[in-house]
Formats: C-alpha cells, sequence, structure tokens
C-alpha cells in the first residue's frame, strides 16, 4: 500500500495520523507530491490529484478522507476509529466541515489582495467562529473526550492547521476548553510526528 500526501495538507494527516494510532504506519509506503501541478507524481494515480490518495496493492486508488478511513478500518482487529454511530459522524461531520471553511478561506487569502471576494471572507470567517463556538461548548459536555477517534484527529488536526497555516485567525481567544483539549492531543507521538510546516 502506498499514500501519497502532502505535508502541508490537514486531510491528508487525518489518514498519516490514523495509520500510526492504528499500529499501521510501518505497512504503508509513502511519497510526498506536488498539488495543482501538471508534473504532478500523484497525477498518473488519480486524476482528480488530491491527497490524501492511497493505492492499494492491487492497485486500487482510493481518495477522499472519508472514504479512506473506514478501509483502514477493515485492516485491523481494535476498535473502529471511525465507528458508524451517530455521535461520532456527527463530530466527525463537524470537524470535516471545519477544516473545508477554513481550507476555503486560506486559499482566498492567497489570492492577490484586489482579486478577493470579500464576502466569501466574511462567510468564512463567520463559520468558523460559530463552529468553534458550539465546540467550545462540546467539548467542555465531553465532547471528542476518551479513546481516540477520527473525530478527534479531524478536529486536532483542524486546530493545529489553524494554528501554524491560518495565522490570520486567532483561534484560541475566546476558547479556554478547547485550547486545552488541543495543547492536550497535540502531544500525543501521532500528532507531534505529523506537525504540519508553519507559514
Ligand atoms: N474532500 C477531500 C479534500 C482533499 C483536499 O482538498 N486536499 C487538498 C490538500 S489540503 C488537495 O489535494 N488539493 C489539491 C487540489 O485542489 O488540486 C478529502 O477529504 O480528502
Amino acid at each position: 500500500m502506498k499514500l501519497f500526501y502532502a505535508e502541508a495538507s490537514p486531510y491528508a494527516r487525518i489518514v498519516r495520523i490514523a495509520l500510526i494510532e492504528l499500529g499501521l504506519d510501518d505497512k504503508v509506503e509513502k511519497e510526498i507530491v506536488t498539488l495543482r501541478d501538471p508534473a504532478s507524481a500523484l497525477l498518473p494515480y488519480n486524476p482528480v490529484g488530491r491527497v490524501p490518495t492511497l493505492r492499494l496493492d492491487d492497485g486500487t486508488v482510493l481518495t477522499e478522507t472519508l472514504l479512506i478511513l473506514p478501509y483502514l478500518d477493515k485492516l485491523h482487529d481494535g476498535p473502529a476509529l471511525l465507528p458508524p454511530d451517530d455521535a461520532t459522524l456527527s463530530r466527525m461531520g463537524t470537524a470535516m466541515g471545519l477544516i473545508d471553511g477554513i481550507v476555503t478561506w486560506n486559499r482566498e487569502l492567497r489570492r492577490p489582495e484586489d482579486q478577493r471576494a470579500p464576502g466569501l471572507l466574511a462567510l468564512e470567517r463567520t463559520r468558523a467562529a460559530r463552529t468553534l463556538d458550539v465546540l467550545e461548548a462540546a467539548v467542555g459536555a465531553g465532547a471528542y473526550g476518551g479513546r481516540i477517534d477520527a473525530a478527534r484527529i479531524a478536529l486536532g488536526a483542524a486546530l493545529a492547521w489553524t494554528e501554524r497555516r491560518h495565522r490570520t485567525f486567532p483561534w484560541r481567544d475566546g476558547h479556554p476548553v478547547l485550547s486545552a483539549w488541543y495543547d492536550d492531543i497535540a502531544q500525543r507521538p501521532s500528532f507531534t510526528r505529523t506537525l504540519p510546516p508553519a507559514t
């Protein structure tokens, strides 16, 4: 099996963390690839050109974080990282939505200033702030706690990515519970080994 990834990708990081947490990391070859590049080594395997991309031993190619995680759960005998119970799916959806919004916001900020859409910037800022407020209360009430699972990994990846790659948004402000929650999960070896580069 081979995982194609980019070091800065929060989506690919979820899969990289999952592999470590599941004890599967040594079984998977890795290749860092370029993105949005017609010469990317990824394109012969995945025409969509996005990471994470997992090439199975029989040549089947899986893409999309939310499809790769259930596949990984078929490869081990322990508790599922993404058990299909309602609460986990709900938390996972919120965490993935947070990543989608922050990544969209960040991508817009990388455009020349006079080409940025102010409405989109405002929408994504509002979405992120609203989601963090809900997460602050939810984590305070015990959500995203307990055994490591995909929802915890995705939320940790979202917050790390915001802190290191989307510095325009000081997510810790007004969110002390979430801040402490993140500082705790960020100490796991699976997190320290996969930290995205800071910009
Ligand atoms: N929905 C996908 C999103 C993956 C994604 O957008 N990955 C980004 C890197 S963070 C990418 O590969 N971008 C390249 C491109 O858009 O061409 C998932 O959950 O895996």
